[in-house]
Parts: structure tokens; C-alpha cells; sequence
């Protein structure tokens, strides 16, 4: 098999660049480790910042995100009982988030490409690279009992932060920058309606704890929790006892449970690798890099890479100029790195680090008042949440 461009993985981020390069008329193969069941069921992200949201749109593949998604002008800061609300428009010229789920953005994107009659081969194992510092890269991969090999101009790595792209890369030359933080989040999603219409971010002695949707009639909720915490632990009484507790008002904020559809535990880490480019291979999304969810940075970040390898690739194919290509690894950093920096602050100011330092508490809660009555503070968090 011969293409273009060769991606590896049918995440956010590889599916978006086949789409845009669709459109400039560029040819790509997806290869897909999972099935499309798989890949179109797996719960993540919800969160699309202002410029996802436009890009989704104006490429053609916003329509149900236009009909199902919630669009929002605010999030809640919630600390020592109280609520504090942070407006986006009016900190950010207009702009605001829309809350769709990634499966649906992931969805989306599939259809597209199969209306396109594009190629993307899903359960697709085994895959090594070849020959990225020549002109002529492959990938060899196993699907169905069959070893395959797909030539190609360029590899873009968008195989997530457990692909093998990033490997592919020697070490020598990889330069890797990573903080793992003392706790996790147990994620659930529940048949239950919201119970606040926007979303909820609250710092308690008890732990971090998120109140968020996918819908009217579905939630997402998490906590913190030890990251080795095993999940047989939470009981979804527990879970929700836990919730409504951190959760909690002076004037009496009460959650509305129901029963469970999802529950998982997923660790926290901040992960840096550069550069993003070596040779042919292009590592885009969380292959490249991996924020702590609080800021809920890492779907957008992967669609602002993509971005830019799309238009790099665009100027190779169409006028034959390679700058911006070259180019590509230090223009990203620069988004990967400001959202890194967001993620962490973010982090830092809503989660117990050390349950045994009063100080650290302290410092939280004059970081959070700051926020809620500085325009200045504010405006920092707002447009950093809605997206540069
Ligand atoms: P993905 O989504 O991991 O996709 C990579 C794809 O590559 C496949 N793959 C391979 N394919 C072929 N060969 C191989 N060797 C392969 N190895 C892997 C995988 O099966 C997969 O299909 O990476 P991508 O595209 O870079 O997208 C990144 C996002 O998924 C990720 O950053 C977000 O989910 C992070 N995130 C959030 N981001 C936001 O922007 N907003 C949020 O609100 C938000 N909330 C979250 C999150 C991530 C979370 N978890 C579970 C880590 C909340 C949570 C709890
Ligand atoms: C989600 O709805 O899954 C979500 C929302 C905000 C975050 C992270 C995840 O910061």
C-alpha cells in the first residue's frame, strides 16, 4: 500500500488530521491498533475550547456537535463551602466552551472519513517504523493474520502517550520532561441529570472533586483519590457519599446521584518530549505530550497540533516550501508548553498534594480568593480555559 501520509492511531488527533488534509487534497492511511466499536465507546475528555469548537465547524463535522453540544459561559470555583463564578465572555471578548464528549467528536470524525471514502484500517497491530530519516518512510503492521506495509511520504505519530511512535525516536536525541503528581482521578459517569448547569471545580480538606455532564440527562463526576487506589475500594455509594460531601454548601448544594454507566481510576502526570519531529515522523496529541486533566487541555491540545502539521504539510505538497514543516516542532511547543504550565497551576491550587500541610491548604485558598476577585487573576484563568 502506497499514501501519502501514513498516521498511526485513530484518536482526536490522527482523525483530525486526515480531515484536514482531506480537504487540501492530500492523501493519508489511518492505522488504528483497537476496533471502531472500541475507539467510538471509550469515555474521555468533554470539554471543546472555543477555537476546537470553531475548527470542528468551519471543516464540516460540527453538526451534532452544533445540535448536542452545551455550550458554556462559566465554570464554578467551589472552596470553603462557598461558589465563586468565573464569566468567560466578559473575560474574553465573547468566548466560551462548548461540553461534547470526545467519543462523540471521535464519531464524528470516523464518518467523515468514511464519506470521504478515506482509508482507515482499524485493528492494526504490531506497528515498527522505517526509514524516517530517508524520503521514502514505511510502516509495517499485522491485521488479520497478514503482515502489511504501508510507504509513505511522512509518518505522523498520533498513537497517544502508549503508542510506539514516540520510540521510534533515539534517545539520544528525545529530550523528555515529566512530573507525576501523589494522587489520581475516579472518573464516573452516571444516568443522572446535572445538578449544577455549569461546571464545578472544588477544592475540600477531603480532596478535589469535579462535577461536569455529557448531556441534560447524563453526568460525569470525579474525585481524588491515592494513585494506587484500587476501584473495588469505591462501591458507588461511596462514590456518591464522597462526592456530595466534597461538593458541599454553606446553603446546601445537593447532588443527584443515579446509577452508573462508567467508573475507572486514571492516573496524573505532566509529560513533555522533544523535539516533536524526527525526520519523517511527526508525533502529534498525547504521543507527544500529556497534561493533567484539570485544565482539560489535552483533546484541544492534540487538535492545535494537528493543526499545524496540516498546514505544514499543505505548504510541502502545494508550494513546495518545507519552513513551515521544519518549523513545526518549535511552533508547537510553544501552545504544548503555555497549557502545561495552565494544567499544573490548575492542579496545584485545586488538589491535596500533602493531606498533612495545613500550608499548602492556605496557599490554595489565597490562590483561589486572588482568582475570584481579581479581574486580572480571573481573566488569567478564563482565557487560558477557553483556549488561546
Ligand atoms: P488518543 O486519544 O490516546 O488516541 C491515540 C490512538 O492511537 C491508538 N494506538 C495505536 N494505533 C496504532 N498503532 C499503535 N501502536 C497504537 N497505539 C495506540 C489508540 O488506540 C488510540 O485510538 O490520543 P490523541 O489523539 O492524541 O488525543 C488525546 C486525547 O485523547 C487526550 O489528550 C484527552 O482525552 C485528555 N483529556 C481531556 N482533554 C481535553 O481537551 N478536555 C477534557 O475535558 C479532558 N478530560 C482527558 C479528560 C483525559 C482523561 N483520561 C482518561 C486520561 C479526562 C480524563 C479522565
Ligand atoms: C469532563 O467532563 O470529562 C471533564 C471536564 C473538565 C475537566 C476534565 C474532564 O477539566
Amino acid at each position: 500500500m502506497k499514501t501519502q501520509v501514513g498516521i498511526v492511531g485513530a484518536g482526536p488527533a490522527g482523525l483530525m488530521l486526515a480531515h484536514l488534509l482531506h480537504l487540501q487534497g492530500i492523501e493519508s492511511v489511518v492505522i488504528e491498533a483497537r476496533s471502531r466499536a472500541y475507539v467510538e465507546q471509550r469515555v474521555r475528555a468533554g470539554v471543546l475550547e472555543h477555537g476546537t469548537v470553531e475548527l470542528l465547524i468551519n471543516t464540516g463535522v460540527g453538526e451534532r456537535l452544533q445540535k448536542q453540544g452545551l455550550r458554556h459561559e462559566g465554570v464554578f470555583l467551589r472552596f470553603d463551602g462557598e461558589s465563586h463564578r468565573i464569566d468567560f465572555p466578559s473575560l474574553t471578548n465573547g468566548k466560551s466552551i462548548t461540553v461534547y464528549g470526545q467519543q462523540e467528536v471521535v464519531k464524528d470524525l470516523i464518518q467523515a472519513r468514511l464519506n470521504a471514502g478515506g482509508a482507515l484500517e482499524f485493528e492494526a497491530t504490531g506497528q515498527a517504523l522505517h526509514g524516517l530519516e530517508t524520503d521514502a518512510p514505511t510502516i509495517t503492521y499485522q491485521q488479520n493474520g497478514e503482515e502489511k506495509t504501508l510507504h509513505c511520504d511522512y509518518v505522523a505519530g498520533c498513537d497517544g502517550f502508549h503508542g510506539v511512535c514516540r520510540s521510534a525516536i533515539p534517545q539520544t536525541i528525545l529530550k523528555v520532561y515529566e512530573r507525576v503528581y501523589p494522587f489520581a482521578w475516579l472518573g464516573i459517569l452516571a444516568e443522572a441529570a446535572p445538578s449544577s448547569h455549569e461546571l464545578i471545580y472544588a477544592n475540600h480538606a477531603r480532596g478535589f472533586a469535579l462535577h461536569s455532564m455529557r448531556s441534560p440527562k447524563i453526568s460525569r463526576n470525579y474525585i481524588q483519590v491515592a494513585p494506587n487506589e484500587d476501584i473495588a475500594n469505591w462501591p458507588d455509594e461511596r462514590i456518591w457519599n464522597e462526592l456530595q460531601q466534597r461538593l458541599a454548601t454553606q446553603d446546601g448544594f445537593t447532588l443527584t446521584p443515579g446509577p452508573l454507566i462508567e467508573k475507572s481510576i486514571t492516573g496524573m502526570r505532566s509529560f513533555v518530549a522533544e523535539p516533536m519531529q524526527f525526520g519523517r515522523l511527526f508525533l502529534a496529541g498525547d504521543a507527544a505530550h500529556i497534561v493533567p486533566p484539570t485544565g482539560a487541555k489535552g483533546m484541544n491540545l492534540a487538535i492545535k497540533d494537528v493543526r499545524v502539521l496540516a498546514e505544514g504539510l499543505t505548504q510541502a505538497y502545494k508550494h513546495n516550501s518545507t519552513t513551515h514543516l521544519l518549523n513545526y516542532s518549535s511552533t508547537c511547543l510553544k501552545h504544548v508548553w503555555r497549557a502545561q504550565h495552565f494544567s499544573y497551576w490548575m492542579t496545584s491550587m485545586l488538589h491535596r498534594s500533602n493531606y498533612d500541610d495545613p500550608y499548602e491548604h492556605k496557599l490554595q485558598l489565597a490562590q483561589l480568593h486572588y482568582v475570584c476577585s481579581s479581574e486580572a487573576a480571573a481573566r488569567t484563568l478564563a482565557e487560558n480555559y477557553v483556549g488561546l
